[in-house]
């Protein structure tokens, strides 16, 4: 039998579309779902959405839609970019879906009707009185307030007092602690294992599986007043995913005898790593094997959020570095399983030095030889010489590396070691200079120097495609191979001498197109989600905008940022700094006198270290940009209306 594998992300909130932070996640998980399919493996990769909780209430009431309306909505935007991004997940899941309902529903009855081994009731009610954050869905202690806000949504949080139904965590977390000592439930890296022990030592309260306040969400079997709390309705979808309580088939297949790996960002460490396995053990299913925890990111040096107004649509980067640049681009930022920051600023410049030149060349430059030197057809190789060897055995080694490192969850290494192979192809073919060879009437060395090299090709098309499977498909079309050879295995990555002489090459095409760095290396087009799910905003909501004419009275260029200009704006009352991405299309010179309009009551945001207190109005069109001003002799201060 071959080996079964598993692999999920979490389930993402469905209050808005994607941001980077979940493309990222997806995208790591798709890349060793990939890499496993490659090696053989039965594989079954999970994604989805977390549907209910009172953030999508709130959302959906201040849209004028139900709850219901706004997930299918935004669910459309996920599965779209998750589309655009090439994700091969096998199941979808929804947590409103009826399968996962009855699913959830099955689990809370088994729970209500179980004891501990203590001989205590697994679930019981209770009192809660405590601070809840909407942001997080969590109730949150007072510790972890920062000036009486929660520090992620920068919200104060609700005082709540209600009646609950507990799961006796407590009872379970001797047996948890012994699973992850031990390994049968690994957690990794191992720093995040080292943290998972660190809060068993300490304790943990049980917690509270259902609120009463919260009307969108799946009521309790045995109190319908009450409905789930939220990770007790979204973890299980681990398993509603693969049949639990209705595929006992599937459920065998997957969560019983697969190796189950959850990826996740360290956010969800908690629940993950001790909630869940202590829900499965009181309900008497095996845990998952690992969970893995990579790090969080910030964007070029900020943390993420909507206030900042710096989350990026990862669709924004598709339409410019193409789905396997984002892809390439989002995992080769900082090593996987650590913090780090993705710099978007720098996309370009990494796009252009590694996938345009170091592989997108490499592919043309071998191709176009084969065109001029063998008449467009693989070259049959002679005896080789020490050159070719290395070559041939660093590519056919390259494999076995880079699958060790996926089983570890590197994912970073992997790609380091099979763009270390295009580096090294690159350098031979330097070294063997075929040009020169062609020259020299060197006809039997010419034709074994390109054969070795567009074999080495064929195996690094083999290897990167998990993670760049477009462009790696088209690099097999263009060497020639066959329809049903364009989905590679790992075991074809191992062999050498694949590639049959004579067959006829592709017309060479630049694979990775250059891009134009020019006025690329600055902050990224920011996207503040929810932006296009929101068509329809009420005249109350807009009437709260503040459009003021301003004078721009000073305008200077924002240091090693060629799109920012720093304005002085002069609004009657007040003079103010504002910070515009117009230096592209506006000089400093031309904007002195301009008089703007400016929407003056949004919250300051720092961009590039200075306080930009206003946003100005301009017409977008590509790459044409032009100012929304009025007639001189209006006052400044005047409000637009
Ligand atoms: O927490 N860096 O959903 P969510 C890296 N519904 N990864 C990031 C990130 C960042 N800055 N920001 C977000 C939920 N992520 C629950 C999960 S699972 C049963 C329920 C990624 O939409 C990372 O994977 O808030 C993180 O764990 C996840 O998005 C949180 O997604």
């Amino acid at each position: 039998m071959s080996q079964r594998f598993m692999v999920t992300t979490p389930i993402y909130y469905v209050n808005d579309k994607p941001h980077i932070g979940q493309a990222y996640t997806t995208i790591a998980a798709d890349v060793l779902a990939r890499f496993h399919r490659a090696g053989g493996e039965e594989t079954f990769f999970l994604t989805g959405t977390d549907e209910h909780g009172s953030k999508v209430e709130e959302t959906a009431k201040t849209l004028g839609k139900t709850p219901q309306e706004l997930c299918d909505l935004n669910v459309e935007h996920f599965k779209k970019a998750w589309r655009s991004l090439n994700i091969s997940y096998d199941y979808f899941v929804r947590t409103t879906d009826v399968r996962h309902q009855k699913a959830v529903e099955k689990l809370l009855s088994l729970l209500r009707d179980a004891t501990t081994e203590e001989g205590e009731k697994v679930i019981y009610a209770g009192e809660y009185r405590g601070l809840y954050c909407v942001g997080c869905e969590k109730f949150i202690t007072d510790k972890e307030l920062v000036n009486g806000l929660c520090p992620d949504h920068l919200q104060e949080p609700r005082k709540v007092t209600e009646k609950n139904y507990f799961f006796r965590l407590s009872s379970y977390l001797k047996q948890v602690q012994k699973l992850i000592r031990e390994d049968q439930l690994k957690i990794s890296p191992a720093e995040r294992k080292k943290e998972t022990l660190g809060l068993l030592k300490q304790g943990l309260d049980d917690f509270s599986i259902s609120r009463e306040k919260v009307s969108w969400g799946i009521p309790l079997p045995f109190d319908p007043e009450q409905n789930t709390y939220v990770w007790v309705d979204a973890l299980p979808n681990y398993i509603s995913a693969v049949g639990y309580g209705d595929d006992s088939k599937q459920f065998q297949r997957w969560w019983k005898e697969g190796r189950v790996v959850h990826l996740i960002g360290k956010d969800i460490l908690k629940f993950h790593a001790i909630f869940w396995p202590a829900i499965l053990l009181a309900s008497g299913e095996n845990p998952p094997n690992q969970i893995f925890l990579h790090g969080f990111f910030t964007v070029d040096g900020q943390k993420m959020s909507k206030t900042l107004g710096n989350i990026v649509d990862p669709e924004y980067l598709v339409e410019q570095y193409g789905s396997d640049g984002t892809r390439y681009l989002l995992l080769t930022q900082f090593p996987f399983g650590q913090d780090g920051d993705i710099q978007v600023g720098r996309f370009a410049e990494k796009y252009n030095a590694d996938l345009a030149n170091d592989l997108g060349n490499l592919v043309s430059r071998a191709l176009k030889m084969v065109k001029s030197y063998c008449q467009g057809e693989i070259p049959k190789p002679s005896a080789y010489q020490k050159p070719d060897e290395d070559l041939k055995g660093e590519a056919t080694e390259c494999a076995e590396m880079v699958w060790r490192y996926i089983r570890d969850i590197n994912i970073n290494l992997a790609i380091d070691q099979i763009m270390k192979l295009v580096r090294s192809t690159n350098r031979y073919i330097e070294k063997q200079a075929p040009w020169a060879l062609a020259k020299e009437n060197k006809k039997e060395r010419l034709e074994t120097v390109l054969y070795v090299s567009c074999e080495t090709l064929r195996i690094i098309s083999a290897l990167f495609y998990p993670v760049l499977p477009q462009r790696c498909r088209r690099m097999r079309e263009l060497l020639g191979l066959s329809e049903e050879e364009l989905n590679p295995t790992l075991t074809e990555a191992r062999k050498w001498g694949l590639l049959k002489p004579e067959t006829k090459v592709g017309t060479p095409e630049s694979l990775f197109p250059r891009l134009e760095t020019k006025g690329k290396a600055e902050k990224p087009e920011v996207v503040t989600m929810g932006q296009k799910t929101e068509p329809e905003i009420s005249f109350e909501e807009f009437s709260k905008i503040d459009l003021r004419v301003a004078e721009v009275k000073g305008a200077e260029r924002v240091k090693g940022a060629n799109k920012l200009l720093k304005l002085r704006i002069d609004l009657g009352s007040e003079q103010r700094e504002i910070v515009a991405g117009i230096a592209e299309q506006y000089s400093p010179e031309e904007m002195i006198g301009k008089k703007i309009v400016v929407v003056v009551n949004l919250k300051p945001a720092k961009i590039r270290g200075i306080e930009s207190k206003g946003m100005l109005l301009a017409a977008k069109d590509g790459k044409l940009l032009s100012l929304v001003c009025v007639d001189k002799d209006i006052k400044s201060g005047s409000e637009v209306s």
